[in-house]
């Protein structure tokens, strides 16, 4: 048997790790699900009336809640493909965010302008632990759509820190996110902001 050598050798891509972070309802299993090729993973569990544990003011639509994570995989190019955790919205479930941030390349918080102040837990802990992280403002209200520069004044980020404009639903635009928080990750490690 002759081997041909083929002209585009077979690459391997590289696997890199990232977080979806965000408040209860602001849209993580919604931006997973858009983006993967493969079906997200997923557990959701029914809000229950009685003994609710989830605040849900603001997301009175909302009768599910992501009990395990959500997770994905997206090819950015033929080099490179993104594994997605979405980080567990509750409280409650804190516990494993250490170990869900173990060899991640960066995170996506996504805020939702609604109620802003959900993200302050996520922001505060990439900031602690030294995650790269973008900003997703997660455009519910159409006809109210925030300036990217008063969201970052807003939640008091790094001026470096990007802030995208965004829609979950939408798999171009959900991308388009990554694609900025790799870019950003890139950009720090040749400015030496990444290394501590
Ligand atoms: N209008 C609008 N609704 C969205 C968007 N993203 C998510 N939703 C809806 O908001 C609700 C909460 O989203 P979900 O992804 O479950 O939030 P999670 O708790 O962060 O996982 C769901 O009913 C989604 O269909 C968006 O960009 N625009
Ligand atoms: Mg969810």
């Amino acid at each position: 048997m002759v081997f041909e050598p083929s002209d585009r050798p077979a690459r391997i891509p590289t696997a890199l790790k990232i977080l979806i972070a965000g408040g209860f309802g602001a849209g993580k299993t919604t931006m997973v699900g858009a983006v993967s090729e493969i079906k997200p993973l997923q557990t959701e569990e029914i809000l229950s009336g009685g003994d609710r544990a989830d605040d849900t003011g603001g997301v009175e639509g909302k009768t599910t809640t992501t009990v395990t994570m959500d997770f994905g995989r997206i090819t950015i190019s033929d080099d490179l493909m993104l594994y997605l955790f979405g980080t567990p919205g509750q409280d409650r479930f804190w516990f494993l965010w250490d170990e869900l941030s173990e060899g991640a390349l960066g995170a996506v918080v996504l805020a939702d302008t609604r109620r802003l102040a959900d993200c302050f837990p996520s922001i505060d802990y990439f900031e602690q632990r030294g995650t790269p992280f973008v900003v997703a403002v997660n455009c519910f209200e159409q006809d109210r759509r925030f300036a990217p520069d008063a969201v970052a004044g807003a939640l008091d980020l790094d001026p470096d820190v990007p802030v995208v404009l965004f829609d979950a639903r939408e798999q171009a635009s959900a991308r388009n996110v990554l694609i900025e928080l790799v870019e950003y990750v890139a950009r720090r490690q040749l400015t030496g902001a990444g290394r501590r």
